[in-house]
């Protein structure tokens, strides 16, 4: 074997052979593959949320404030994406490193994946204490980690059995205290890992790597041990012949049943429960009908944005990793708190009652200058202040404290839902349920307020609080407290660094003051002079409105700004101001060529 040394304690370690670390980390990283994939298989039998998720929710959750606001402003939509694979990245490369520790110290690879499932029960408590599933799939994707360990183990040729357990370097008590010497090095980084989420970045990533030198040079003695008493297949992998191949195979039928527990996993809710519940749910027409939208409201213009919003491009912002499921027979919206009469109602119920229309563009308050953080749409739902004065709400309950089924809350004015606009515990939008990642079965929409503070999708209860007694979920993290939708405009046409023919050209965009209206848009050229832009038609004053503005351009560079003015007289202005804390202002100001 090429890598098999005898040497004594005290003499300088050699350089790692590189095969052994390699079969180390393969190991690690497969134990890691059967933990998430048994895990999921267990969180989708039991329609529960999978570790990997709810160790995530728990980082949103528990971030420090910086964190979540720069990941939003920097990934936007994607954020979760980027959050499911950092999480994904810090387990694989703990468990790499975890793997080559254990492939000499078998024992540290059982503290390991004790500490990683403390973590994720850890998890568990702080984000689904509500779903003792998610705690049973952390339970079973350690114990599926547990048993690939061994088997894996026992397929490199490293014994991990046996009464003294002594796994390596039999005749030295390794055991005992050695081992634990050795894991402590490691065992520390993850618990820093785990205590600081804010810190799980790529600096931890690092210093788990980093300090996986000392302890892999301690790791380095119980190679040497471990190749004394067992040359030919102590370290996993390392060597050729049977040994490797038995290895190999052990590994890729490890990871094979992994991968189909996972895939199996997946699609379990799917096969159990049938797809997209709300595919089932058939809506009531409304009681009330709202006539079609006026002739007009499109200006059919080439790339401007529709008027309605289809469902599947409406934009989505929200803190679930993962689109909470509900039954909508399960359903059920409780209304308590500083009221007279607090009651729950159960879907059932809320369908058989009169439902009314509303169309209302929603807007969120991250949504930069020009950005397409906006969506209009047809609302169906029962009116949000009916359902507050069947409560009986007391005069002091400022604030409607709206929480979801996955535990977001949401602070809302309650002067502002009483009087008199179309605020909605809605169930529909563009004449169908609301999709899964829309919030159903059913969420609020109040027009002119910022999803933030009004939005709540997959709304499960309704507290009549106080803004001076309790705070939501953004306004925890520094966000604003009361926030209407500001006055904003928004180029579409031409597209921002697009090329047109020059000659007339058409501007063409959208503008939106929820709940004033907007009374005029105005542009301007190259600095020039602004002139009035042409509006199309609305069905009130709780929807954006698309403008357009014809002019003519000469060949070469040209910027383009526009800025809107709202039915109290207030005109957007210039100064550009960030979303923190209560919505972006500014004008949008875009560049093209005409050619
Ligand atoms: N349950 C829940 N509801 C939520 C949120 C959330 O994080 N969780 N985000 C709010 C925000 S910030 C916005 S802008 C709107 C967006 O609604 P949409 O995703 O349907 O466009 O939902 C609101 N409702
Ligand atoms: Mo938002």
């Amino acid at each position: 074997m090429p890598h098999v040394t005898t040497r004594t304690r005290g003499e300088p370690t050699p350089p790692r052979d590189g095969t052994s670390r390699g079969a180390g980390a393969a190991l690690g990283l497969t134990v890691v593959a059967s933990a998430l994939g048994f895990g999921a298989l267990a969180a989708g039998l039991l329609g529960a949320t999978s570790p990997v998720v709810t160790v995530g929710d728990a980082l949103v959750d528990h971030s420090p404030r910086f964190l979540t606001s720069w990941a939003i402003a920097l990934f936007g939509t994607a954020d979760k994406a980027v959050l499911v694979t950092g999480v994904l990245v810090v387990l694989a490369l703990s468990g790499a490193t975890l793997g080559v520790v254990a492939s000499r110290r078998p024992v540290a690879g059982y503290v390991g994946l004790g500490v990683f499932t403390a973590l994720g029960l850890v998890a568990v408590g702080l984000r689904r204490a509500d779903d003792p599933g998610a705690a049973v799939a952390v339970v079973v994707g350690a114990a599926a980690g547990a048993v690939a360990l061994a088997v894996l183990l026992r397929g490199a040729g490293v014994r991990t059995t046996g009464p003294r357990h002594a796994p390596v370097g039999g005749d030295t008590p390794v055991g005992g205290s050695t081992a634990v010497d050795g894991n402590t090095p490691a065992d520390e980084d993850i618990r820093v890992n785990g205590a600081e989420p804010g810190d799980a970045g790529s600096s931890a990533d690092a210093r788990t790597l980093t300090d996986a030198g000392p302890s892999g040079d301690e790791a380095g003695d119980g190679d040497a041990d471990g190749v004394a008493s067992d040359p030919t297949t102590a370290t996993p992998g390392g060597g050729r012949g049977p040994g490797r191949r038995r290895f190999v195979l052990t590994t890729a039928g490890v990871l094979a049943a992994s991968g189909t527990a996972g895939a199996l996993g997946r699609w379990a809710p799917s096969l159990i429960g049938g797809a997209d519940p709300s595919a089932r749910l058939a809506l009531p027409s409304p009681a009330d009908p709202l006539p079609d939208l006026p002739s007009g409201v499109d200006l059919g213009v080439p790339g401007l944005t529709p008027f309605t919003t289809p469902a599947t491009d409406f934009y989505r912002i929200d803190t679930a990793l993962a689109v909470p499921r509900i039954d909508p027979s399960r359903w059920t919206l409780r209304v308590h708190g500083r009221v007279d009469r607090p009651f729950e109602i159960t879907m059932a119920e809320l369908l058989s009652r009169d439902l009314v229309e509303a169309d209302v563009t929603l807007s969120c308050v991250s949504n930069q200058v020009g950005g397409d953080l906006v969506g209009n749409t047809r609302w169906l739902g029962f009116p949000l202040a009916d359902l507050l004065r069947e409560a009986g709400v007391h005069a002091d309950a400022d604030q409607i404290l709206s929480t979801s089924d996955d535990g977001w809350t949401c602070g809302t004015p309650t002067e502002t839902v009483l009087d008199g606009r179309d605020a909605l515990l809605a169930v529909g939008m563009g004449g169908r349920p609301l999709p899964p990642e829309h919030g159903f079965p059913a969420r609020l929409v109040v027009p002119g307020l910022y999803g933030f503070v009004s939005a709540t999708k997959w709304v499960t209860d309704i507290k009549l609080t106080r803004f001076a007694d309790e705070r939501a979920y953004w306004a925890q993290r520094g966000w604003g407290v009361r926030a209407p939708i500001k006055t904003m405009s928004r180029i579409d046409v031409p597209a921002p660094l697009g090329r047109v023919a020059s000659g007339e050209v058409a501007l063409a965009g959208v503008a939106w003051a929820q709940h004033r209206g907007v009374a005029g848009v105005e542009v301007r050229l190259d600095g020039g002079e602004w002139w009035e832009a042409e509006l199309a038609r609305v069905p009130g004053i709780d929807t954006w409105v698309q403008w357009v503005a014809e002019t003519t351009v000469e060949p070469g560079g040209h910027a383009v700004e526009v800025r809107a003015t709202d039915a109290t007289g207030f005109t957007q202005p210039s100064e550009r101001v960030d979303p923190v804390p209560d919505g972006a202002t500014g004008w949008h100001r875009i560049r093209f060529t005409a050619t």
